[in-house]
């Protein structure tokens, strides 16, 4: 399976519809420069054409910043675009599809909202689990409940692999998210918002370390 850093790391989520203005080379290098390990495009609504060429763009930021590049939702652009990894969601391609299209070396991330899909998820061949939300999010419209810090607590204690916390998570709430167990914090809005991204990124993995 592909090798994912060592916890706790920031996974910085580009969300397109938070650059406003800036463009999203720039800032991913920036994200990547201020200590994400992972810089995820995430791009809903947008035609192809526009996605592909975001997604060129975000990989070579992320990696002039030497973070690692995941695609959301797209494992057919992760693997045109040579993308360290892809994420995907409940409703996505199936992540042994991805697997199987993408090889042995891609990270496959796969997202989940209760302990139910945790426990299934268990039986993927995917590299991450993500549980979310873990407090409230105004990010992600169509949300699922909540999930607190609780089901992060359960899912280390029964995930073999790396776990990534997501949903409301910011610089102030990120140590008792590791603390829990997660490996990587998931974030776009407490970033995202901010007009210096490398020094929200700086901020926030110092943070998430103390
Ligand atoms: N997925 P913010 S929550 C994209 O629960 C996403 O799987 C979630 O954004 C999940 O850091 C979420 O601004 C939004 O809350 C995360």
């Amino acid at each position: 399976m592909a090798l994912l850093p060592r916890g706790p790391f920031l996974y910085a989520i580009l969300d397109v519809d938070r650059l406003g203005e800036r463009a999203p080379g720039p800032s991913a290098e920036a994200l990547a420069r201020g200590g994400a390990a992972i810089v995820q495009l995430r791009a809903k609504g947008v035609s192809d054409r526009r996605l592909y060429s975001l997604a060129e763009e975000t990989r070579d930021g992320a990696r002039r910043g030497g973070a690692l590049f995941v695609v959301n939702d797209r494992p057919d652009v992760a693997l045109m675009l040579g993308a360290d990894g892809v994420h995907l969601g409940q409703d996505d391609l199936p992540p042994s599809a991805a697997r199987r299209l993408l090889g042995p070396e891609v990270i496959v991330g796969f997202s989940t909202h209760s302990l139910d899909q945790l426990e299934l998820s268990l039986r993927l061949p995917i590299d991450y689990v993500a549980v979310g939300p873990v407090y409230r999010t105004a990010t992600k419209t169509d949300a699922e409940p909540v999930v607190g810090l609780d089901l992060v607590r359960r899912a280390r204690a029964l995930a073999d692999r790396p776990l990534v916390a997501i949903g409301g998570i910011d610089r102030q709430r990120a140590p008792e998210v590791a603390a829990a167990g997660a490996d990587g914090l998931a974030v776009i809005a407490a970033l995202m918002d901010e007009p210096d991204l490398e020094s929200a990124a700086r901020a926030f993995v110092s943070g998430m370390r103390s």
